[in-house]
């Protein structure tokens, strides 16, 4: 592959791949995107995907095939190293460090939201519910008075967590849930990260009825219980 710009192989509803959208516009760096069929991966893809994940950044290099780099964390990690602009790690190293423990949080949050979002199964679906309020209830403790996770300054670890609440947009207006209750420290970050501009244009503006034919696909247990709650 060799292209002129940046680009970010994608996929619509993908959580990691939103993680190196938001990056790359906090930073101004402009890039195409190319969108993939994840249940009919090409063999263009294939080839250059080790892990046959989205999202990749590929890199154009003179006169030669694109570097292609691989895994979310490691693009946006990339991008803080070699993209000027605001910082998106704080100078310190122990609390970058710290940073880089709650950007894993994050993504052990999207393992949960998974089943929460996929279960045909009522039983399964009130554990998570149950476990992803005392995920949530753990953020609370450790946010401060905002509006992002650290303060006034946007960082990596914002971006991670924007497509986590940007989730319960959809889910939460089908049916409250109750996982967000007293929690006001996170409720304020999600509506700061809500309304990012970066955040906002991570996603197409029909972003929500590809999530909503995602949880019709899966015959969602959630779709379920939002009848019950009507
Ligand atoms: N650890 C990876 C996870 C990426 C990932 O799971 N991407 C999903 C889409 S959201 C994917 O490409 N899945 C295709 C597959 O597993 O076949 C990252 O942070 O980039």
């Amino acid at each position: 592959m060799q292209s002129e710009k940046l680009t970010l192989i994608s996929h619509y509803l993908c959580p990691y791949v939103q993680r190196a959208s938001i990056v790359l516009a906090e930073k101004g760096v402009p890039f195409e995107r190319r969108y993939i069929d994840l249940a009919a991966k090409p063999d263009w893809f294939l080839r250059i995907s080790p892990l046959g994940k989205v999202p990749l950044l590929a890199i154009p290099q003179a006169g030669r095939d694109d570097a292609i780099l691989f895994e979310s964390a490691v693009i946006c990690e990339y991008l803080e190293e070699t993209q000027a602009g605001a910082p998106l790690h704080p100078a310190d190293p122990l609390t970058r460090a710290r940073h880089r423990g709650w950007m894993e949080f994050g993504s052990s949050i999207l393992a949960d939201l998974w089943v929460y979002e996929t279960t045909k199964d009522a039983e399964q679906f009130e554990a998570k519910r149950q476990t992803l309020a005392a995920i949530f209830a753990t953020l609370e403790q450790e946010l401060g008075d905002g509006p992002y996770f650290a303060g006034e300054h946007f960082r990596i670890v914002d971006a991670v967590f924007a497509p986590v609440f940007r989730y319960f947009e959809l889910f939460e207006s089908l049916f409250e849930s109750g996982i967000f209750d007293g929690q006001p420290r996170v409720n304020a970050w999600r509506k700061a990260l809500a309304v990012r501009p970066s955040v906002v244009e991570a996603v197409t503006a029909d972003y929500q009825e590809h999530l909503m034919a995602f949880l019709h696909r899966h015959d969602a247990y959630l779709l379920a219980r939002s009848k019950l709650a009507a």
